[in-house]
């Protein structure tokens, strides 16, 4: 990897670039997910590279629906083992979650290594490698385990695709994406969609578990009850106008003005 200064104006996202390229030289991301991270950065750049309003409401209700589910699953690809295998680890384990590898690039090898690069980070099982084409999919994301994905009742779905979202829900599972396009049909399956970069969604939800869990059990469905996923698109898509706004005068040096 490239040793990049802890002062550089740009660390984190640079750093991330980092992780995703080893993950494609270590055989866990596929070549294709350089392409999605790329898209996934120029959308981190329209919301200001940092966690939205909206984003961190929309992590709290997917940390409180973790919480609650009786067969939550995280699935994992290449490019979230890659990025935050580590945090993945933790959030399944404070949670109770399964731990899933489910690819769109599917071959068994990179199955396996991304099994055990989550292992090296202390998960204990991780399933995956036993996937059976159980969902009504014609691509390799079908395969799901049976006692796994296939039985869950709350999906953490990190950088998915729109198929694969429609067919769990068809299966009237609780899915959380998270996408950092607003736009895709992913965002707009899903029941949760956190408009947010995976480098800093795990590691907030996180943070967020002592405080959830004082809460009562009524008290968490009361916070998930009252969300509205097309809602909170919309407000994503709102944040990133203003911070377009916000730039704009700070380029001209004008008083803001409404847009
Ligand atoms: O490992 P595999 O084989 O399962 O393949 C994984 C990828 C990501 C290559 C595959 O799922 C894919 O092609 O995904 P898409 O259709 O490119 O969608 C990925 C979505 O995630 C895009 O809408 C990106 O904007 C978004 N995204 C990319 N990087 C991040 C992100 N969202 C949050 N955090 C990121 N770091």
């Amino acid at each position: 990897m490239t040793d990049i200064p802890k002062n550089h104006p740009r660390y984190e996202s640079l750093l991330a670039r980092e992780k995703i390229v080893s993950g494609v030289e270590r055989g866990i991301t596929s070549p294709q997910g350089l392409t999605a991270q790329g898209r996934g950065e120029a959308f981190d750049y329209l919301i200001g590279e940092k966690t939205t309003d909206s984003a961190r409401h929309a992590e709290m209700v997917a940390t409180a629906l973790l919480l609650l589910a009786e067969k939550p699953v995280i699935s994992v690809n290449g490019n979230t083992a890659a990025l935050v295998p580590e945090e993945l680890v933790q959030l399944s384990e404070l949670v109770g979650a399964k731990l899933e590898v489910n690819l769109f690039h599917r071959t068994p090898e990179r199955v396996k290594k991304i099994a055990d690069e989550l292992k090296k980070y202390g998960a204990t099982c991780v399933l995956g490698e036993n996937a059976e084409p159980l969902l009504n999919l014609s691509h390799e994301r079908s395969k799901v385990e049976r006692e796994g994905i296939f039985a869950a009742d709350v999906v953490f779905v990190p950088l998915e695709d729109g198929d694969r979202c429609q067919a769990l829900t068809d299966l009237e599972k609780l899915v959380i994406a998270v996408d950092l396009n607003p736009l895709s049909r992913t965002a707009k399956t899903a029941q949760v969609s956190i408009v947010d970069n995976i480098t800093r969604v795990v590691s907030n939800m996180i943070q967020m578990i002592p405080e959830l869990t004082l809460q009562s059990e009524d008290e968490l469905w009361e916070i998930i009850g009252e969300f509205d996923n097309k809602a909170a698109l919309a407000d994503a898509m709102e944040e990133m106008k203003e911070h377009l706004f916000e730039k704009q005068n700070e380029l001209l040096g004008t008083t803001p003005v409404e847009p």
